[in-house]
Protein backbone atom coordinates (compact mmCIF):
# COMPACT_ATOMS: atom_id res chain seq x y z
CA UNK A 1 0.00 0.00 0.00
CA UNK A 2 1.11 3.65 -0.77
CA UNK A 3 0.31 7.12 0.10
CA UNK A 4 -0.42 9.03 -3.42
CA UNK A 5 0.13 12.73 -3.93
CA UNK A 6 -2.92 14.85 -4.02
CA UNK A 7 -3.26 17.68 -6.45
CA UNK A 8 -4.43 20.96 -5.41
CA UNK A 9 -6.11 23.50 -6.81
CA UNK A 10 -5.55 25.48 -9.18
CA UNK A 11 -3.54 22.77 -10.67
CA UNK A 12 -4.63 22.68 -14.28
CA UNK A 13 -4.72 18.48 -14.22
CA UNK A 14 -7.89 18.77 -11.69
CA UNK A 15 -10.00 20.07 -14.91
CA UNK A 16 -9.41 16.54 -16.91
CA UNK A 17 -12.26 15.02 -17.83
CA UNK A 18 -11.82 11.14 -16.79
CA UNK A 19 -12.92 8.32 -19.46
CA UNK A 20 -14.48 5.17 -18.49
CA UNK A 21 -12.47 2.36 -17.26
CA UNK A 22 -13.21 -0.35 -19.64
CA UNK A 23 -11.64 -3.53 -17.62
CA UNK A 24 -10.53 -4.12 -13.81
CA UNK A 25 -7.43 -5.45 -13.33
CA UNK A 26 -4.75 -6.19 -10.57
CA UNK A 27 -2.95 -2.91 -11.03
CA UNK A 28 -6.61 -1.15 -10.27
CA UNK A 29 -7.28 -3.19 -7.43
CA UNK A 30 -3.99 -1.74 -5.70
CA UNK A 31 -4.73 1.84 -6.85
CA UNK A 32 -8.06 1.26 -5.22
CA UNK A 33 -6.19 0.04 -2.07
CA UNK A 34 -4.08 2.56 -2.15
CA UNK A 35 -6.51 5.72 -3.15
CA UNK A 36 -9.03 4.31 0.58
CA UNK A 37 -5.20 4.74 2.22
CA UNK A 38 -4.45 7.98 0.99
CA UNK A 39 -8.62 9.11 1.91
CA UNK A 40 -8.11 7.72 5.15
CA UNK A 41 -5.15 9.28 6.04
CA UNK A 42 -5.95 12.65 4.93
CA UNK A 43 -8.43 12.02 6.60
CA UNK A 44 -11.68 12.20 4.00
CA UNK A 45 -14.75 10.93 3.42
CA UNK A 46 -14.40 10.57 -0.85
CA UNK A 47 -11.35 10.68 -2.99
CA UNK A 48 -11.84 10.68 -6.84
CA UNK A 49 -9.03 9.71 -8.92
CA UNK A 50 -8.75 12.49 -10.86
CA UNK A 51 -6.97 14.01 -7.34
CA UNK A 52 -4.75 11.48 -7.87
CA UNK A 53 -3.72 12.20 -11.42
CA UNK A 54 -5.02 9.31 -12.89
CA UNK A 55 -8.19 9.93 -15.25
CA UNK A 56 -10.36 7.40 -15.24
CA UNK A 57 -13.95 7.29 -14.03
CA UNK A 58 -13.29 5.80 -10.26
CA UNK A 59 -13.89 7.09 -6.95
CA UNK A 60 -13.77 5.72 -3.67
CA UNK A 61 -15.97 6.86 -0.29
CA UNK A 62 -16.40 6.25 3.26
CA UNK A 63 -18.67 8.09 4.96
CA UNK A 64 -19.41 5.98 8.32
CA UNK A 65 -18.61 7.13 11.51
CA UNK A 66 -16.11 4.09 11.91
CA UNK A 67 -14.37 4.29 8.59
CA UNK A 68 -15.49 0.47 8.12
CA UNK A 69 -18.15 1.08 5.19
CA UNK A 70 -15.89 1.29 1.95
CA UNK A 71 -17.59 1.77 -0.54
CA UNK A 72 -16.09 1.76 -4.64
CA UNK A 73 -17.96 3.72 -7.52
CA UNK A 74 -16.53 3.20 -11.00
CA UNK A 75 -18.18 4.56 -14.50
CA UNK A 76 -20.84 5.93 -11.97
CA UNK A 77 -24.00 7.31 -13.51
CA UNK A 78 -26.64 9.27 -11.78
CA UNK A 79 -30.11 8.13 -12.66
CA UNK A 80 -32.31 10.25 -10.42
CA UNK A 81 -32.43 13.08 -8.68
CA UNK A 82 -34.57 14.51 -6.14
CA UNK A 83 -34.87 18.00 -4.00
CA UNK A 84 -32.06 20.60 -3.16
CA UNK A 85 -30.07 20.83 -0.05
CA UNK A 86 -26.96 23.29 1.06
CA UNK A 87 -24.51 21.56 2.77
CA UNK A 88 -21.02 23.03 3.95
CA UNK A 89 -17.98 21.42 1.86
CA UNK A 90 -14.62 20.82 1.79
CA UNK A 91 -12.14 19.38 -0.27
CA UNK A 92 -9.09 17.24 -0.05
CA UNK A 93 -7.75 19.74 -3.24
CA UNK A 94 -8.75 22.83 -1.30
CA UNK A 95 -7.58 22.73 2.17
CA UNK A 96 -8.33 24.80 4.32
CA UNK A 97 -11.23 26.20 2.44
CA UNK A 98 -14.90 25.74 2.86
CA UNK A 99 -18.10 26.81 1.11
CA UNK A 100 -21.84 25.97 0.76
CA UNK A 101 -22.95 24.16 -2.30
CA UNK A 102 -26.21 23.64 -3.41
CA UNK A 103 -26.77 20.07 -5.04
CA UNK A 104 -29.54 17.57 -4.97
CA UNK A 105 -30.63 16.35 -1.71
CA UNK A 106 -31.42 12.56 -3.18
CA UNK A 107 -29.49 10.92 -5.61
CA UNK A 108 -29.69 7.55 -7.25
CA UNK A 109 -26.49 6.70 -9.10
CA UNK A 110 -25.84 3.41 -10.77
CA UNK A 111 -22.15 2.28 -10.74
CA UNK A 112 -19.75 -1.02 -10.83
CA UNK A 113 -17.83 -1.95 -7.80
CA UNK A 114 -14.10 -2.89 -7.64
CA UNK A 115 -15.56 -6.65 -8.51
CA UNK A 116 -17.20 -5.55 -12.10
CA UNK A 117 -20.84 -6.22 -10.42
CA UNK A 118 -23.08 -3.07 -11.34
CA UNK A 119 -24.76 -1.60 -8.12
CA UNK A 120 -27.51 0.87 -7.68
CA UNK A 121 -26.93 3.61 -4.69
CA UNK A 122 -29.72 4.95 -3.42
CA UNK A 123 -28.29 8.29 -1.46
CA UNK A 124 -29.10 11.42 0.91
CA UNK A 125 -27.69 13.37 3.31
CA UNK A 126 -23.35 13.28 3.02
CA UNK A 127 -23.25 10.40 0.70
CA UNK A 128 -25.66 12.12 -1.29
CA UNK A 129 -23.08 14.94 -1.16
CA UNK A 130 -20.13 13.40 -1.78
CA UNK A 131 -21.13 11.53 -4.76
CA UNK A 132 -22.23 14.53 -6.42
CA UNK A 133 -18.57 16.06 -5.35
CA UNK A 134 -16.54 13.23 -6.30
CA UNK A 135 -18.61 13.24 -10.01
CA UNK A 136 -17.95 16.44 -10.54
CA UNK A 137 -14.20 16.13 -9.79
CA UNK A 138 -14.52 13.30 -12.89
CA UNK A 139 -16.01 16.12 -15.10
CA UNK A 140 -12.88 18.42 -14.23
CA UNK A 141 -15.04 20.41 -11.46
CA UNK A 142 -13.89 21.10 -8.54
CA UNK A 143 -16.61 22.69 -5.55
CA UNK A 144 -15.32 26.18 -5.62
CA UNK A 145 -16.39 26.50 -9.28
CA UNK A 146 -19.32 27.09 -7.52
CA UNK A 147 -18.15 30.32 -5.55
CA UNK A 148 -19.05 34.00 -7.31
CA UNK A 149 -15.52 34.63 -9.16
CA UNK A 150 -14.73 37.20 -6.79
CA UNK A 151 -14.80 34.77 -3.79
CA UNK A 152 -12.82 31.98 -6.53
CA UNK A 153 -10.27 34.18 -7.19
CA UNK A 154 -9.64 34.73 -3.19
CA UNK A 155 -9.10 31.27 -2.84
CA UNK A 156 -7.01 30.93 -6.10
CA UNK A 157 -4.66 33.53 -4.54
CA UNK A 158 -5.08 31.89 -0.96
CA UNK A 159 -4.26 28.51 -2.59
CA UNK A 160 -0.95 29.78 -4.47
CA UNK A 161 0.30 31.51 -1.76
CA UNK A 162 0.65 28.36 0.37
CA UNK A 163 2.22 26.90 -2.69
CA UNK A 164 4.83 29.58 -2.79
CA UNK A 165 5.29 28.99 0.81
CA UNK A 166 5.92 25.58 0.29
CA UNK A 167 3.24 23.77 1.78
CA UNK A 168 3.16 20.18 1.41
CA UNK A 169 0.84 18.33 -0.64
CA UNK A 170 -2.41 17.42 1.28
CA UNK A 171 -1.58 19.15 4.32
CA UNK A 172 -4.78 20.81 5.51
CA UNK A 173 -4.74 23.92 7.53
CA UNK A 174 -7.94 24.16 9.19
O1 LIG B 1 -13.38 14.80 2.86
C1 LIG B 1 -14.23 15.45 2.24
N1 LIG B 1 -15.27 15.99 2.92
C2 LIG B 1 -16.37 16.58 2.30
C3 LIG B 1 -17.23 17.34 3.09
C4 LIG B 1 -18.33 17.94 2.54
C5 LIG B 1 -18.59 17.76 1.20
C6 LIG B 1 -17.75 17.04 0.40
C7 LIG B 1 -16.64 16.44 0.94
S1 LIG B 1 -15.59 15.49 -0.05
C8 LIG B 1 -14.06 15.69 0.79
C9 LIG B 1 -12.97 14.82 0.18
C10 LIG B 1 -12.70 15.26 -1.23
O2 LIG B 1 -12.13 16.27 -1.53
N2 LIG B 1 -13.16 14.51 -2.18
O3 LIG B 1 -13.02 14.86 -3.46
NI1 LIG C 1 -12.84 17.02 -3.48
Amino acid sequence: MALLPILEYPDERLRTVAKPIDHIDDALQRLIDDMFETMYEAPGVGLAATQINFHRQLIVIDVSEDKNAPLVLINPRIVETEGTETCQEGCLSVPGIFADVVRAERVVVEALDRHGELRRIDATGLLAVCIQHEMDHLAGKVFVDYLSPLKRQLVKRKMEKRHRQGAPAASASA
